[in-house]
């Protein structure tokens, strides 16, 4: 269903019989819902979010891409999370995911203006799908339709909502290296066995395993993160720094993990296609074995 939005932004909304629901902004074809059977959302929005272009939406799934943070020399996070993506109504087969339950396919091509800021022409598809169990996924294509091999480094950034961030912790990432992005991305290995959250947090795990959990101590609820083709992993909170599109309690209501391609950039030859899921499903936590 395709309907105007936030300041007449034009959406997507796909629906299961079961009533959950997934909502996604044509403008950087950015996941801004997620909604399970009994109508709680499950992704965080800034109760300060700007949904003007082109300025990004804080909150929900913002795509970045062709690059992550300030790793390079574009504009922080790459672009595309500040374009108009399109309805893809032929997008070519997904051998992977052959029959999905409720979806929408995106598409983002290069226009001629960011070819001046990023000289390599790509189309970028997006699938976003409703699972049968209720699980929301994420299929990303990037595809070089250049005649030069080009580079590029990826994140998807959720916002996952939480009920405290005192209250959750982060599990799969112990004792892996990590970047440190409050201090200039020094590396450190973390020997806690999970991550717990009393301070701005801001952190690019390296060579991670799969699957990551959000455990969430207060709702019983663990989100389970399942990626595939990035390698990498970001955990973000950013306390008491100040971020000028987040209300002052915000940051107390999500959680940002985040797959991610950065420390090695991926390469595609002309014709090449490089393919990222990202997975996730909120399930009753395992109850506590005491430890
Ligand atoms: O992925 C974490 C991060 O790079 C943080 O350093 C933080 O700045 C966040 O993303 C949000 O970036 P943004 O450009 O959306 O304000």
């Amino acid at each position: 269903e395709r309907t105007k939005g936030i300041n007449g932004l034009e959406k997507i909304t796909i629906r299961d019989r079961r009533g959950r629901s997934v909502e996604v902004y044509l403008y950087g074809g950015q996941v801004t819902s997620w909604k399970n059977e009994k109508g709680e959302e499950l992704l965080f929005m800034s109760t300060k979010a700007i949904f003007e272009p082109p300025t990004p939406i804080r909150g929900g799934i913002p795509v970045l891409f062709p690059q992550y943070s300030n790793t390079g020399p574009l504009p922080s996070h790459g672009f595309v999370r500040q374009r108009f993506w399109e309805v893809d109504a032929n997008p070519p087969p997904l051998p992977s995911h052959p029959s999905p339950n409720a979806h929408v396919d995106l598409i983002l091509k290069s226009s001629p203006e960011d070819l001046k800021i990023w000289p390599h022409k790509y189309e970028y598809r997006l699938r976003v799908a409703l699972g049968r169990g209720g699980d929301l996924t994420l299929i990303s294509r990037v595809k070089n339709s250049d005649v030069k091999p080009f580079n590029f480094t990826f994140a998807l950034h959720p916002y996952f909502a939480v009920s405290d961030i005192s209250e959750i912790q982060v599990e799969g990432l112990q004792n892996l290296d990590y970047l440190d992005q409050q201090k200039n991305r020094t590396r450190f290995t973390d020997h806690e066995k999970a991550i717990t959250f009393n301070s701005q947090l801001d952190r690019l795990y390296l060579s991670t395993p799969n699957k990551i959990r959000i455990v969430d101590h207060k709702k019983k609820k663990t989100v389970v993160v399942y990626k595939k083709g990035t390698v990498d992993a970001v955990v973000w909170n950013p306390w008491e720094k100040k971020v000028v599109d987040l209300g002052v309690e915000d940051y107390r209501h999500f959680v940002a993990v985040e797959p991610a391609a950065v420390a090695k950039p991926i390469t595609l030859k002309p014709g090449q296609e490089w393919k990222g899921v990202l997975q996730v499903c909120v399930v009753p936590s395992r109850r506590s074995t005491g430890n």
